[in-house]
């Protein structure tokens, strides 16, 4: 049994955290964005913001990788024709994009379009040969991709979440994969939102009702105890001494 320290419950629920039954999965790290030029930035907001997930994540690559646990990546975008774009979509993005919005080309190529620069992971998160990329139309990533079927014939039980943006593709993510019984843990600095308030407040609904979709924690927490230097059992000796 191991336990992560996470919020607002020792994560996962049932202490069985092994690499055959766990898998990371990083959402959207592409560079539309969080890189110069991407769709986040042509909208205006700060990819600093976005781009902060990068050294925390590939710390927690460098160590999964190395055990064994399963990995996987997102990419949100488009076919080429558009035929899976919802014009209520396009429009949406149009507004904040003065004019220039999914589909449009921008100083990436196409945004959110598949084969463009733009669209692409970012290359200090290149998937490594035998990760699976689940290619989405939508912010979750269950909807119309092959996740769900994936993720179970891999045995996999635990989730553990990171990338952008926390309160869109992240959250919805979180919230299909706990509706399908995966245990869920959100790492709170491997994710960002493009306004601080919002990943905030998507940590604090984490939390409700005893943890309503899941856990959240930091991904020093999740190493301390891969790594079999901390272990938050809530059944050991000094856990319980504390409820009293
Ligand atoms: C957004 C995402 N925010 N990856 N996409 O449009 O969260």
């Amino acid at each position: 049994m191991s336990y992560v320290k996470a919020n607002p419950y020792a994560w996962p629920y049932n202490g069985d955290l092994r690499p055959e039954n766990t898998a990371l999965i990083v959402i959207d790290m592409q560079v539309d964005f969080c890189a110069k030029g991407g769709y986040v930035d042509k909208m205006g907001y700060d990819i600093s913001l976005t781009r902060a997930p990068i050294e925390p994540i590939q710390r927690v690559f460098k160590e999964f990788r190395k055990q064994g646990f399963h990995i996987l990546h997102t990419r949100e975008g488009h076919r080429p024709d558009l035929s899976d774009l919802p014009e209520n979509k396009r429009w949406r993005s149009r507004q904040i994009g003065r004019g220039t919005g999914i589909g449009d080309v921008g100083p990436c190529g196409r945004i959110l379009v598949r084969g463009e620069e733009g669209w692409d992971i970012i290359p200090e998160l290149y998937p490594q040969e035998g990760e699976h990329i689940i290619e989405k139309p939508g912010k979750g990533s269950f909807y119309a991709t092959d996740l769900e079927m994936i993720l179970h014939l891999a045995g996999i039980q635990n989730l553990i979440l990171a990338g952008v943006t926390t309160d869109v593709c992240v959250h919805t993510t979180m919230r299909d994969a706990n509706d399908r019984g995966f245990e869920c843990l959100l790492l709170s600095d491997c994710t960002a939102a493009t306004d601080p308030n919002n990943h905030q407040a998507a940590l604090n609904m984490i939390t409700m009702q005893g943890g309503v979709f899941g856990a959240h924690a930091t991904s020093d927490e999740l190493l301390a105890t891969v790594r079999g230097e901390s272990d938050a059992n809530p059944n050991s000796a000094e856990a319980l001494a504390t409820v009293g």
